[in-house]
């Protein structure tokens, strides 16, 4: 890649305006301007005040979308009042810029396959510090503010809690002051709307963009090839070095949008740049000439596929070749956009690592290694070593699973076929790692095939994780336990090779989102009590302890609650038709369907209280309501029969005059992070029960606790970090440990004998079989009865009684509602440690070597 570095002398010429020729590809910096060069910017774009929000929202109304006030939608006003906060926004993000651009401070570029940002209004206007002054201006103007909020589409660009915690870490990163850019793709369509028919999850195409995107803004001078297929060819360059060249069989175009992510009432507004795919005009030029049209076209749209849509699947890999063009893509433009910017301020690509950390969310964009060992080798002439060093100082890894079937592979044959020359270097890098492993492990062949970045048990697979743990300086795990069994298992033989290079950072999430902006009667009473600043610095909330046997604080509390349960039930209503007392006791679990994740376990404890109140109408059980929400990838039937039993459940139960006030059960809706804003508030209990060893982390857990709900939970994931913090009497354990899974699967696990001593569980299978959830038919559910019976790989059965007792324990809490609200303040008291700043501050000081850069706010 050429890029004109444009010298102060030519850039004064270029802003002149006189004899400089404006650069087309990348015009690089004209000069180097300064924020104050913006100081006598409008006010109506940059004041806070409400004033300048309604004289910016006019503007906004009548400049930019041409609309009058007379004849304006809703829709035209939210994205008015959008683009009248993202004025507010870009001033931020121009002086970020700068400020970073005269340090020589290093960015971090987190890499990321998904993103899921959720609605950015109101965050936006949250973090700027104008919820009300905008409130102000939409009354003065007669528009209900309320409704603009909930008018915005959110950008679905991921499967779950993987790329809501990238969301998570851009808040933080923004929020912290470091200068970071999201990289990833612009999905077209992302994740499907789900809607409920006859009980079972049906697909709803995501179509976000039809109305527009106020929030992002298109570069279309920031392109860059993608190449594609094809073969290489060796060849000698003039000082006699051997070099390789790719000819590639397609080249595609990548376009950058950009969405500006702002801190939390600071300076710091980072940029989220995704790709998506355009045809290059020169494509296919053979077939146009030949007169094949339509095959030129096709071609066309082909390319444009790349970045059409979000692949469904929360786990497990596919082998899908669209999925790595599409990884290899954003991969590709990310890099060389880096390097673009890097060779702006530095010439040498040799530097590249001290001025950018790349980190890679899971292996989908593992390519990295190959690809930015390419790019200096081919396209900026390093030598091997030279550019290894610089590749291994840039990239560090998060591994996010242990399932062995969610571990990224890519056969040999498609790799080879689609990126020819990335399969040469990763043969030479494993050429040379194992040429070391060999030396320091001699005979050890079993080791050597172990470690290769090539698997060759099957047919044969490039690993990508293994790629990612050559190619880069850290690896982490995502919960200390997991961190743990990634050492212990999956990447054993590299902690031993490497420890050193072998991490933890325990996720977080962020307040400002899943507090402040979701449940802001908590958020308030949390304030009155203990200050400001609690946002910025979550381990402020300790000071919450001192109240939490306060009558009145318990009170004021618990009203908070009920208020949200109230919302929330008002929700239930409109979206599912059932109506749920907010009185009761709201026991909830959203997360995407998966068997680990034993939504089926739940249920079965659901079918065990209706069977008992059935039998016993006076039985002593707390009244619940129980909640369901999350997405089953269209492919994974059981996941999908899951659902499908949840809402049988909820058929029968709900409508069962006896049990009215006493049970009721929801399936509810589409769950995504807009959704999420009025579920984790509304919660008492949160379910966090996947099986021991399965759930890297989970994020639901720490949203659920942060907001007052009590967690019943296994020893899994973050659940057993948020247990040592808020007190093990806190905290509702049950089931069986990660030894303890290993013990009984080594035994020779036998759920059948576990059915037939355990009358209770006995009873909840049999009604399912039998077809009491299914209007008589034994057959539905036989598919899931049958696993569960044979097999029951999550070890639902070995869990079940403990299970019972654990929720009979919390019926006995309910019933004293001062103990429950103390537990529940002590909850949020205590989840400090689980800000997604706190995470992203160790990523920044054990993993990137990057600090804090303030970002002037002013002027307004
Ligand atoms: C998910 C894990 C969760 C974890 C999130 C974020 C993948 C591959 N992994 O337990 O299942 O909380 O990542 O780290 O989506």
């Amino acid at each position: 890649m050429k890029t004109t570095r444009v010298t102060d002398e030519n850039s004064r010429s270029l802003t002149r305006g006189t004899d400089a020729q404006a650069p087309v590809a990348h015009p690089g910096i004209v000069r180097r301007p300064h924020y104050s060069d913006y100081a006598s910017a409008n006010s109506a774009r940059t004041g806070l005040t409400a004033a300048d929000i309604k004289q910016g929202f006019v503007e906004n109304l009548l400049f930019g979308l041409g609309c009058a006030l007379a004849t304006v939608t809703r829709h035209d006003a939210y994205t008015a009042l959008a683009l009248t906060v993202r004025d507010r926004m870009l001033r931020r993000c121009v002086q970020t810029l700068e400020t970073a651009a005269e340090t020589d401070s290093r960015v971090v570029a987190y890499f990321s396959a998904e993103f899921l940002p959720g609605p950015h209004l109101a965050n936006n206007l949250l973090n700027l510090g104008i919820t009300d002054a905008a409130r102000q201006a939409m009354t003065e103007l007669e528009i209900d503010f309320n409704a603009l909020i909930e008018e915005e589409e959110e950008p679905g660009l991921g499967n779950g809690g993987l790329g809501r915690l990238a969301s998570c870490y851009m808040d933080s990163l923004a929020s912290i002051g470091v200068p970071a850019i999201g990289y990833g793709i612009r999905y077209e369509f992302g994740i499907f709307d789900q809607v409920i028919r006859d009980g079972w999850q049906a697909e709803i195409t995501d179509k976000w963009l039809r109305f527009g995107n106020p929030w992002e803004i298109n570069r279309p001078q920031l392109t860059y090839d993608v190449k594609f297929g094809g073969r290489t060819e060796a060849w000698t360059d003039e000082q006699g070095r051997h070099r390789v060249r790719w000819i590639p069989y397609e080249v595609v175009k990548g376009i950058a949008y950009d969405t500006p992510i702002l801190g939390y009432r600071v300076g710091t507004c980072n940029a989220l740049r995704l790709w998506k795919a355009e045809a290059v005009e020169s494509f296919d030029f053979a077939a146009f000439n030949q007169g094949n049209y339509l095959r030129a076209v096709g071609a066309k749209m082909e390319s444009e596929n790349i970045t059409k849509v979000l692949y469904p699947n929360d786990e497990p890999a596919q082998g899908k070749r669209l999925r790595l063009q599409q990884q290899f893509f954003f991969v590709s433009c990310s890099l060389q956009d880096m390097l673009r910017l890097h060779l702006l301020f530095d010439g040498r690509p040799e530097g590249f690592h001290s001025r950018f950390a790349v980190q890679l969310n899971d292996t989908h964009p593992a390519i990295a290694v190959a690809e930015l060992m390419r790019l200096l080798v081919d396209e900026h002439q390093l030598d091997w070593d030279t550019a290894w060093n610089v590749t291994q100082r840039t990239v560090a890894y998060t591994n996010h699973t242990l399932l062995p079937e969610a571990l990224e592979k890519w056969s040999v044959e498609l790799l080879g076929s689609l990126l020819p020359r990335h399969l040469e270097i990763i043969y030479e890098i494993n050429r040379r790692f194992l040429d070391e492993v060999r030396a320091r492990f001699p005979g050890d062949e079993g080791k050597v095939a172990r470690l290769s970045l090539i698997d060759e048990t099957g047919g044969r697979c490039v690993r990508m994780a293994n790629l990612a743990t050559v190619g880069g300086h850290h690896v982490n795990g995502v919960a200390a336990l997991h961190s743990d069994l990634l050492r212990r298992t999956v990447l054993h033989d590299f902690a031993e090779l490497w420890p050193e290079k072998f991490c933890n950072v325990t996720n977080g999430v962020t307040p400002r989102r899943f507090v402040a902006l979701s449940n802001p009667g908590l958020a308030r009473l949390i304030t009155g009590h203990i200050g400001e600043g609690w946002l910025s610095d979550l381990t402020r909330l300790r000071k919450l302890e001192a109240f939490a046997d306060d009558g009145l604080f318990q009170k004021q509390w618990r009203e908070v609650k009920l208020d949200n349960k109230r919302r929330l039930g008002a929700l239930i209503v409109t979206r599912t038709g059932i109506e749920v007392d907010p009185a009761s006791l709201f026991d909830i679990q959203v997360k995407r369907i998966h068997e680990y994740k034993r939504q089926h376990l739940n249920v079965l404890h659901i079918v065990h209280r209706y069977l008992t109140l059935k039998r016993d109408p006076s039985a002593k059980l707390a009244p619940r309501t129980f909640v369901f929400g999350g997405k089953a990838a269209p492919g994974y039937l059981m996941a999908k029969l899951i659902i499908r039993l949840i809402n049988g459940v909820a058929g029968v139960v709900n409508h069962d005059p006896m049990l009215r006030g006493r049970l009721s059960v929801v399936f509810f809706p589409d769950y995504n992070v807009k959704n999420a804003h009025h579920v984790y508030p509304a919660a008492d209990l949160s379910e966090q029960i996947s099986t021991a060893g399965k759930e890297a982390s989970g994020t639901g857990n720490m949203k659920f606790s942060l907001n007052g709900a009590l967690t019943i939970g296994t020893l899994d994931g973050a659940n057993v970090e948020i247990r040592e913090e808020v007190g093990a009497e806190n905290f509702f354990l049950f089931g069986l440990n990660t030894e303890q899974v290993a013990e009984v699967k080594a035994r020779g696990y036998n759920p059948r004998a576990l059915y037939e001593q355990n009358a209770a569980l006995r009873e909840v299978i049999d009604a399912i079989a039998g077809g009491t959830f299914s209007q008589g038919d034994a057959d539905l559910f036989r598919p899931l009865v049958d696993l569960l019976l044979h097999h029951d790989p999550y070890l639902l059965f070995a869990d079940f009684q403990p299970y019972l007792d654990c929720q009979a324990q919390a019926d006995v809490l309910w019933r004293d509602p001062a103990a429950w609200a103390r537990m529940s303040i002590l909850n949020v008291a205590r989840m400090g440690k689980f800000s997604s700043d706190r995470s992203i501050r160790e990523y920044c000081e054990r993993i990137w070597h990057v600090k804090p850069l303030p970002v002037a706010t002013g002027p307004e």
